[in-house]
This record gives C-alpha cells, sequence and structure tokens, in this order.
C-alpha cells in the first residue's frame, strides 16, 4: 500500500514538473516567435545611404510596433525606420517614428513604400554580404537578423511586380 502511495505521488510529481517545463516552453517560444522575419533582404550600394526590406508576421492576438532599428557601428552611422509620401506626381520618403504591425498582420517593407534607412554607410554594401539588424519592439522584443544583400532581381516573385524606385541611393 506504501509503495502504491509512493508511486501516485511520484507520478503526480512527474506530471507536475513536466507541464511546469510545458509551460515555461511556451512562454519562451511565445516571446522569441512573436515577430517572425518572412524575409529581408537590402540592395548592394554606391552613395552614403542604404535601405533594408522586409517582411514582418506578427503572430500574436496583439499589435505589435516596431519602435526602432538598429545596425552595428561599423555598417553605418545609424538607421531609421522609413516610409515614402506622395508629394503631387513625386514619391517622397520621409522618416517615420513607428510602425504598427497589426494581429495576424503581415507587413511589408518593399522598394517605393516602408524601409529600413541605412544612413552614413562605412563602406557600399556588396552582392553577397551579410548585414545584421535589431529591430525593438514597443513591448521590449527585440528581433535580430542577418540580412543577405543581394539584387532586387533575384527576389522578385510572382505578383510582386513593385517597380523599383530610386529612393534610397541618392
Ligand atoms: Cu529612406
Amino acid at each position: 500500500m506504501k509503495i502504491r502511495v509512493c508511486f501516485y505521488l511520484f507520478i503526480a510529481a512527474l506530471v507536475s514538473v513536466s507541464s511546469r517545463v510545458e509551460a515555461a516552453e511556451i512562454s519562451t517560444s511565445q516571446k522569441t516567435q512573436s515577430i517572425q522575419i518572412l524575409s529581408a533582404w537590402a540592395r548592394p550600394t554606391t552613395g552614403p545611404s542604404g535601405a533594408i526590406y522586409l517582411e514582418l508576421h506578427n503572430s500574436t492576438e496583439k499589435d505589435r510596433t516596431l519602435i526602432e532599428a538598429k545596425v552595428c557601428g561599423t555598417i553605418c552611422d545609424h538607421a531609421e525606420l522609413h516610409t515614402h509620401i506622395h508629394e503631387g506626381d513625386i514619391k517622397r520618403m520621409r522618416p517615420i517614428k513607428d510602425i504598427v504591425i497589426k494581429s495576424g498582420e503581415t507587413k511589408s517593407f518593399q522598394p517605393g513604400g516602408l524601409h529600413i534607412m541605412l544612413m552614413g554607410l562605412k563602406a557600399p554594401l556588396r552582392e553577397g554580404q551579410k548585414v545584421p539588424i535589431t529591430l525593438v519592439f514597443d513591448n521590449e522584443e527585440v528581433v535580430q537578423q542577418e540580412v543577405m544583400v543581394q539584387q532586387l532581381a533575384s527576389l522578385i516573385r510572382k505578383g510582386d511586380n513593385e517597380p523599383l524606385k530610386s529612393c534610397c541611393d541618392s
């Protein structure tokens, strides 16, 4: 009888430990995966500035706001969040304070639209180079990714025919 009680206690302890481990795993994965970078790339550059384009997916039930993009100081002076606005027939880029990614939304940063602007490049971005970026969100979540430098032509997908606007190399 005593052995049986011990056995039940042992099982109960196992279940409790495993459910705690499970809970810890879930909270960790939610923390690290609430915003996913689906794709990211940067164009090779010739001028003093560059741009990073990506797709961010918010898999959480809450809206998230991108408040800052950081790039290593050996790559450029600093990074800014930019968008494009229409001024008459001309599209101009402008810095913006933050970018909201709604719950379940995939937000595309692409030429002629949202982008992460790299200001004061220390050296031209060359094809095949990887640029490490850090994205900071309003809930203090941080997402890091290495961004490949490549030509737009290699990334054009079916139905993705947004023409390239010269906004960031000038
Ligand atoms: Cu820009």
